[in-house]
């Protein structure tokens, strides 16, 4: 039921910006690396980031990571949601914040256009945060790097591959 019939590559952007942001961004590799029909292939490096939109709030960790997958956008989408939600559990400071957000961008070539799920993320070319780790994976973004890409700044940070 989940499965969309061929392997593509996939491109999941991850970001946090409260409590352990490091180990936060770690869970979302660690459970796209246990998922049924997900292989992940790559993970980039992570960057800290100003925050886009929203009230005033802390920096962001984000990185993008791409998996070999066969399941469709729609149980790729799911399977997002799950994982904020384990995220939102994770609990590293006893009542301390917690937050995880997991980004479906790209599916292959596939194209979806529903009113819970747009893919290509419909957003992701006007955002350093997203586009800059997709480049360290894809080079072919690298000309789509939109202006505000000092908003992005390299830590040094690698997240564990899957092992
Ligand atoms: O879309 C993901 C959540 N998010 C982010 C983010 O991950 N990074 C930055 N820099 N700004 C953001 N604004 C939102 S919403």
């Amino acid at each position: 039921m989940n499965s969309g019939g061929a392997t593509r590559r996939a491109y999941l952007g991850i970001g946090s910006n409260l409590g352990d942001r490091l180990a936060h961004l770690q869970l979302a590799v660690d459970d796209l690396a246990t998922a049924d029909g997900v292989d992940v292939v790559a993970v980039s490096p992570v960057y800290e980031t100003v925050p886009v939109g929203g009230p005033a709030q802390p920096d962001y960790l984000n990185a993008v990571v791409a998996v070999d997958t066969d399941r469709t956008p729609r149980a790729l989408l799911e399977l997002a949601h799950a994982i904020e939600a384990h995220g939102k559990r994770l609990r590293t400071v006893r009542w301390g914040p917690r937050t995880l957000d997991v980004d479906l961008l790209l599916v292959g070539d596939e194209r979806v256009d529903e009113p819970d799920l747009v893919v290509p993320h419909p957003r992701m070319t006007e955002r350093a945060f997203v586009v800059v780790p997709l480049a360290d994976l894809d080079p072919s973004w690298r000309a789509r790097i939109p202006a505000e890409a000092a908003s992005v700044r390299a830590t040094g940070l690698r997240l564990a591959p899957p092992e």
